[in-house]
């Protein structure tokens, strides 16, 4: 497995003319050798690879890491002056780096330690672009992470009651999803009441719930460095015919983006399906953000679905769709599912209740 992908990174060197790779985001280092800890790089060159570890990781590197990848300790420098060390050792003169993930401190680091005899060429997304389609197993271990938050949400809506604070909820979700067997939450979990509903990103707070309130949740389960994420909205007591009008334009907005995905497909299309349908309902200026990203290793895992994507949808791509309605001192209604495109169209993978819940 980790070989493929490491001879997807040499095709990439091949048509840059690098002959040397140097990745340091951690994303793209545990995608190419299967590290799971917090630092280390990843050398690769047309013939071998290396993932550099200091000592703390030393036993693990060598238990994690198999396929076609050596482990090599370094100590007394920093990962990219050990990174700089190897580059000298395998002579290699050209060699990539991600530019999206070094720091300039870091990059100035690794020229001193290499010389002016190797050129390092900044190179932006090239791990990433393998990541956007996802093999067998990565989807494997998405659906299961769906499956958690999908069946926390069934969970946590028959517990939620007026007076509880979004704090609660937010803990309640947290707590139920690490039960289910998530490692933790994919990102800090979002639930929004009331006016605060309004806010895309909304931090819970201690407020309580009262009737005639939008309640909207957020979150994500991590599950074997996998993400899901899911968006539902409910309500508090008696909704008006505005509160569910909203709600219906989103849902129809959602379930029309969705029926559109499919290989061929361009982002900016499937984004547009939602937009132009939310304007024609006449709330065009109350969908501030894009209808949805890749998902996978992080939760924000690549381009997705926006009005200036350009990624051509394939097979084995997992986006999130996720349209939403948000009016200043109202409220807001958010939906959103977990989407894997497939051969012949797409198959959503978060299956959680949409119908306008009442508590
Ligand atoms: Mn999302």
């Amino acid at each position: 497995m980790h070989r493929a992908r490491l001879n997807g990174i040499r095709k990439v060197m091949s048509e840059r003319g690098l002959n040397a790779f140097l990745v340091t985001n951690m994303s793209n280092v545990f995608y190419l050798s299967g590290f799971t800890g917090s630092t280390a790089a990843v050398v690769v060159t047309s013939e071998a690879a290396y993932i550099l570890v200091d000592p703390r990781y030393s036993i693990q590197a060598r238990m994690e890491c198999g396929d076609g990848i050596e482990a090599r300790d370094y100590t007394s420098v920093s990962t990219v002056e050990a990174a700089g060390q190897l580059i000298n050792e395998l002579k290699s003169d050209v060699v990539g780096y991600e530019s999206e993930n070094l720091t300039v401190a870091s990059l100035r680091r690794l020229r001193r330690t290499t010389g002016a005899q190797v050129k390092l060429r900044s190179t932006v997304g090239k791990v990433e672009m393998l990541r956007s389609v996802k093999d067998a197993h990565e989807i494997a271990l998405i659906k299961h992470a769906c499956g958690i938050v999908d069946s926390t949400f069934d969970i946590i809506v028959r517990e939620i009651k007026p007076g509880m604070t979004e704090s609660e909820i937010a803990l309640l979700i947290d707590s139920t999803m690490r039960r289910l067997g998530a490692a933790h939450e994919g990102f800090s979990t979002i639930a929004a009441a009331g006016i605060n509903s309004a806010c895309p990103h909304h931090s819970p707070v201690d407020a309580a719930l009262s009737d005639g309130q939008f309640l909207k949740m957020d979150f994500g389960a991590e599950y074997q460095r996998y993400n899901s994420d899911i968006t539902r909205t409910i309500f508090i007591g008696k909704p008006t015919d505005k509160h569910r009008e909203v709600y219906q334009v989103v849902l129809n907005a959602q379930m029309k983006a969705i029926e559109a995905i499919a290989p061929g497909k361009t982002g900016r299309e499937i984004d547009a399906v939602a937009r132009e349908y939310i304007a024609s309902c006449g709330y065009g200026e109350n969908f501030s953000h894009s209808l949805g990203h890749a998902l996978g290793i992080d939760v924000h895992d690549g381009p997705g679905f926006s009005k200036s994507s350009n990624i051509v949808l394939e097979p084995g791509m997992v986006i999130t769709v996720e349209p939403g309605i948000y009016i200043e001192g109202w409220g807001g209604v958010r939906i959103e599912d977990d989407v894997l495109v497939t051969d012949t169209g797409h198959e959503t993978l978060t299956t959680a209740d949409k119908r306008l819940i009442r508590k």
